[in-house]
């Protein structure tokens, strides 16, 4: 395809017939509509109908008329969808995974409803039918090939899912998504259902195993819309003392499981979280000892496409991109020439608990707090507040070969600490944790028992201002449970948090 103009983005025949405007396809949406969008971390979203829909409800709320619908995506998306629509009050439902700021407000109001999943497992309960029927299938493309083929945008999610399910399917077909994408993706149709699903043939993270399209019925298509503006993804803070540190205690772990013999030189394949450390450590592997790098993980960050660049990473596989604004303007141009390392696919496959089993991956997660037992918290402030969602780190924390949970010692300034007695909500248990890692240290848990790892994470792992305060805590509920296996005083670790988040000088008081 020459050209990158709108008209020739559109080649198949019956589906140019159907080209309208955003709002001409939003008028076909329906209240109460459940509705499989596209979008994974700010990448390959909707952009046009999302916010002509928004107009609409606003439209429809002031005549009175109750206008929801229910949003599924691939994970979050970005302000012209979640922002558009949870402006508006639109969304009576969301899931599996958002980062929105207005929409988190409007979850925590109690004002919508967020079921928060596992992303490898999205697919399969919607095609199931456990979630009701999918009215619509709203993609970003980034062209419609002459024989009715897709090219995929900057993710792919759970975009084939939507389309298999929904009775109707309407298509953004973005000409700022460079023509250059074709061929990056890699769309298995051979899964299958249980019992009669064969071993899914990927053996090695660039290995393709699918076709480069999406399959659509061109007769599901009811809308064609034109865009033509680029993913808007939130900038990454410049790497801080605290994730240089955190970064700098990974590569000097991993540094040391390659010295034992327990980690090949080349390691194994990566998976990064989302987030400004995330990021950071990325970019700290840069620096490292470490080369020909694979990455198997679920979206590609900057600091990624950084150690692609470098050439010290040969090959990454994931569902989407997650770059800055940065990021965006300086690798999508020149997007063609990792069109041969970064393969793209469903998240079903991306987070595929059995591939990410039989790679080996070493998966690397954001938390926001762990206990000293070492379950951690990725979703929740306070217990009761939903952060973004779980995501993909339970796919990968559960799987991988080694899971590495990080986080600065403290949040909010230094007046709470992030490693507690008990998390005040858990989304990875102690089964699930091979290491936590703080600017502080690292403890590795590996074959230790709940005692031993107590130890090790207040030592290694908690802000001096809050060790003497846990391991007060450790010593009074080890003698007072008398030795049991994972010692506690319920009431007193329940109340952690609104005793100890004070600041340093308060607490040293307290425990004195
Ligand atoms: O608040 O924004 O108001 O300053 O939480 O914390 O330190 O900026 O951390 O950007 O690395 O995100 C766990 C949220 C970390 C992320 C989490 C406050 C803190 C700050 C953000 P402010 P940071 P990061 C693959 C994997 C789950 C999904 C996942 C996440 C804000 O990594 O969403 O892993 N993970 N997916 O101040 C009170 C605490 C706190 C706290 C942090 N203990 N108490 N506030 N904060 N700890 C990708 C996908 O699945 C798509």
């Amino acid at each position: 395809m020459p050209s990158s103009s709108r008209g020739n983005r559109v080649q198949n025949a019956a589906i140019a017939q159907r080209v309208m405007s955003g709002e001409e396809a939003a008028a076909l949406i329906q209240p109460g509509w459940q509705i499989g969008m596209s979008g994974f971390t700010g990448s390959g979203y909707p952009k046009a109908v999302p916010m002509a829909l928004a107009r609409r409800i606003t439209d429809a709320h002031l005549r009175g008329q109750r206008f929801k619908v229910n949003v599924f995506t691939g994970a979050s998306t970005g302000p012209e969808l979640d922002g558009a629509l949870a402006m508006v009050g639109g969304m009576q439902m969301r899931l599996p995974y958002q980062s929105d700021p207005i929409t988190r407000k409007l979850i925590n109001a109690g004002e919508m409803q967020y079921t928060d999943m596992h992303l490898s497992q999205v697919g399969q309960i919607v095609e199931y039918g456990f979630l009701g029927k999918l009215d619509l299938a709203l993609i970003e493309v980034t062209a419609v090939l002459e024989d009715g083929r897709v090219v995929p945008s900057t993710s792919v999610g759970n975009n084939q899912t939507w389309i298999d399910c929904a009775e109707k399917v309407i298509l953004e077909v973005n000409s700022a998504q460079p023509m250059e994408l074709e061929g990056m993706h890699d769309l298995y149709y051979g899964l299958g259902r249980p019992p009669y699903r064969d071993p899914i043939p990927l053996t090695s993270v660039s290995q393709r195993i699918g076709e480069p399209y999406l399959r659509i019925p061109v007769e599901k298509v009811i809308g064609v819309v034109h865009t033509d503006s680029t993913d808007r993804s939130s900038p990454f803070k410049a790497p801080d003392e605290n994730s240089r540190k955190i970064a700098a205690n990974i590569l000097e772990f991993l540094d040391n499981e390659v010295k034992k013999g327990r980690l090949p030189p080349s390691l194994l394949p990566l998976q990064s979280g989302v987030g400004n450390i995330a990021n950071a450590v990325l970019y700290g592997l840069e620096k490292g000892p470490f080369n020909d790098l694979t990455a198997y993980t679920e979206v590609i960050q900057d600091g990624l496409v950084s150690l692609l660049q470098s050439g010290k990473m040969i090959s990454a596989s994931a569902t989407a991109f997650s770059l800055s604004p940065d990021g965006t303007a300086q690798v999508m141009p020149r997007i063609g020439e990792f069109r041969d390392r970064i393969v793209l696919r469903s998240q079903e496959i991306s987070n595929h608990p059995g591939i990410i089993r039989r790679l080996g991956v070493i998966a690397m997660n954001g938390m926001i707090e762990a206990d000293i037992y070492g379950n951690v918290n990725s979703t929740h402030i306070m217990g009761s507040s939903i952060m973004n969602g779980i995501g993909g780190s339970g796919d990968f924390a559960r799987n991988g070969f080694l899971s590495i949970f990080m986080a600065p010692s403290t949040a909010q300034h230094g007046t709470i600490s992030t490693i507690v007695p008990m998390v005040s909500h858990v989304d990875h248990t102690e089964h699930d944790v091979s290491v936590v890692v703080t600017e502080q240290g690292l403890a590795d848990l590996r074959g230790l028992s709940p005692t031993q790892r107590a130890r090790l994470i207040i030592e290694n792992c908690s802000h001096p201002e809050y060790r003497a305060a846990l391991q007060d805590y450790y010593n009074r509920s080890y003698r007072l449970a008398g030795g049991k296996h994972t010692p506690h005083l319920l009431a007193e670790s329940l109340s952690w948090h609104s005793r100890y988040q004070r600041t340093g000088k308060m607490l040293r008081q307290e425990t004195e």
